[in-house]
């Protein structure tokens, strides 16, 4: 009788620890579901043909792949813009790049363009107990018109919302060429200081222009100023030579600082903005990535960037986070060939198109400038879905803002979390793109763009950007090449195109182009 008692306390206690258990388990499962970490991966100049789940068979990208076939694979997902500087702009506050005249392509001296006070993703999620982290390319400017780049570099992304930033400035082909680590350059040595100039060189300096037999990397046209590692750069630059980047070991720079944000933050919800550089200019595949795509260092770093994002995941996995992490991956802008140097990214083509079924490539108005891989990945929440919903990044803020219970909005951006979660096929109704200075516009499937002065081809870097003295209509449903102009025959459409257009762009002055020399 007294041995059965024992037996039926022991019982109970352990009816009740699972009990207990069970609810814990429940109050995880909830919590898990309001406040995942985010990670927002995002490639420079990556194409939408550049990618094997959006139809690449000459280039591999099972990483990235693996993404898009077991999350939301969005075929209408846009960047805001076809360079990045807007589009990082739209990405980050949430607000079209055009209501900002800074947002276009900036040298690396250029100020910050957020204003401080503005709402950013990272600032909204601080709000919410996040920790926000920034590792990769930056391109939003820093200080505030004159930057010593000796001394702390304030503001920047720390003062938009970032507790952590580990960045380039601009771009890999603009200096300086280093990187900057909570607003100090990294390794500079205080007995060399760094001095940067866009306009003049500094005396006695080697360039692209005059000291060609320094180069081990050819320019095309512009990149002719200081030669930093044997690629000519952007810009004038003198000093800092221990604090410079490798530029073959920045991919894994990158993933290392993103790696050990994720490791160093786990136990926290944490938001980290992992901004590749690839493929964008000057590339510079790792030794290990050479040949490996058979297509030049173009392909080689896509080959790289895939690699890095397979590794990446790889650490959320390991850390045990990957459940419950919201991953984002997508690319600033379309892809394009010849960027400026001589890396054989035309001539190894072959029968690649990175611009997938679309007309146009970075810096066009056309469709390959701003649709994008557009990618949502949530391993055990998210179901494999294909969605060809209307959507743009700049949409993330105030989804992201309802995913976690903030009451934070913008107006630009649209709340669409449950179409990024794949429980919605519901997206945008409309959609501004921009282009160096010029603006389109998306309804439904219909997208016109108004006369531009322009150049119709930019033979520098062969893209047709999109500018034409008249109206242009077209029916993407039934034109994804963008071959007809239903302007002429169409006239009804092209007036409720240009009243809806106008009713959120306003009246307002048509910019040409920036020129690329
Ligand atoms: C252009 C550069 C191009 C690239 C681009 C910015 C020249 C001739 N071309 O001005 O190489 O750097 O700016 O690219 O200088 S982006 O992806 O950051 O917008
Ligand atoms: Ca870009």
């Amino acid at each position: 009788m007294k041995i059965n008692s024992i037996y039926y306390k022991i019982f109970t206690i352990f009816l009740f620890t699972m009990l207990i258990c069970s609810c814990k388990e429940k109050n995880e499962k909830i919590t898990k579901v309001t406040k995942p970490n985010i990670v927002i991966i995002y490639a420079d100049d990556l194409g939408y043909g550049d990618v094997g789940a959006y139809g690449a068979t000459e280039i591999k990208t099972p990483n990235i792949d693996y993404l898009a076939n077991n999350g939301v694979r969005f075929t209408s997902g846009y960047a805001s813009s076809s360079t990045c500087t807007p589009s990082r702009y739209a990405l980050l506050t949430g607000v079209y790049p055009w209501r900002n005249k800074k947002a276009k392509i900036l040298p690396g001296t250029a100020p910050l363009i957020i204003d401080t006070s503005q709402m950013t993703i990272p600032k909204m999620l601080k709000t919410k107990g996040y920790h926000t982290g920034i590792v990769g390319k930056w391109h939003l400017g820093l200080g505030t018109g004159y930057t010593d780049w000796n001394k702390k570099i304030t503001p920047g992304p720390n003062q938009v919302g970032f507790d952590d930033s580990y960045i380039m400035a601009a771009t890999q082909d603009r200096v300086p060429t280093v990187y900057i680590k909570n607003g100090n350059v990294v390794g500079l040595d205080p007995n060399d200081p760094i001095e940067v100039n866009y306009k003049k060189n500094f005396v006695g300096q080697p360039t692209g222009v005059d000291n060609p037999e320094l180069l081990t990397m050819k320019w095309h046209h512009g990149h002719n100023n200081s030669i930093v590692n044997g690629i000519p750069r952007i810009g004038f630059m003198k000093g800092g030579e221990a604090a410079k980047w490798k530029d073959e070991e920045m991919a894994d720079q990158f993933l290392k600082e993103a790696q050990d944000y994720v490791k160093a933050r786990k136990e926290e919800p944490f938001f980290l903005y992992y901004a590749l550089q690839q493929p964008h200019v000057p590339r510079t595949p790792s030794p290990r990535f050479v040949g490996s795509s058979g297509m030049g260092p173009r392909g080689d770093v896509i080959v790289e960037a895939d690699w890095v994002v397979g590794e990446f995941i790889k650490t959320l996995e390991k850390e045990e986070v990957l459940e419950n992490t919201l991953i984002v991956f997508t690319s600033d802008n379309g892809p394009v060939l010849n960027d400026g140097y001589d890396d054989d990214a035309v001539e190894k083509l072959g029968e690649h198109k990175p611009w997938g079924p679309f007309k146009g490539g970075k810096y066009s108005l056309f469709e390959a400038g701003t649709r994008v891989p557009f990618i949502t990945y949530w391993k055990g929440e998210i179901q494999p879905t294909v969605s060809d919903a209307l959507v743009c990044q700049m949409d993330l803020l105030s989804s992201i803002a309802s995913l976690i219970g903030s009451d934070i909005r913008v107006d630009d951006s649209e709340n669409l979390m449950d179409l990024f979660l794949g429980k919605s096929d519901s997206g945008r109704e409309e959609l501004i793109i921009e282009a160096t200075s010029r603006t389109a516009f998306r309804k439904g499937d219909w997208f016109i763009i108004p006369p531009y002065k322009g150049l119709e081809v930019n033979d520098l870097v062969n893209i047709e950007l999109g500018n034409s003295k008249e109206y242009q209509l077209y029916n993407l449903k039934e034109d994804i090449a963008q071959e007809r102009n239903l302007a002429k025959t169409n006239k009804e459409k092209l007036a409720e195109m240009i009243a809806s257009f106008k009713a959120i762009r306003g009246e307002h002055d048509d910019i040409e182009e920036l020129e690329l020399k």
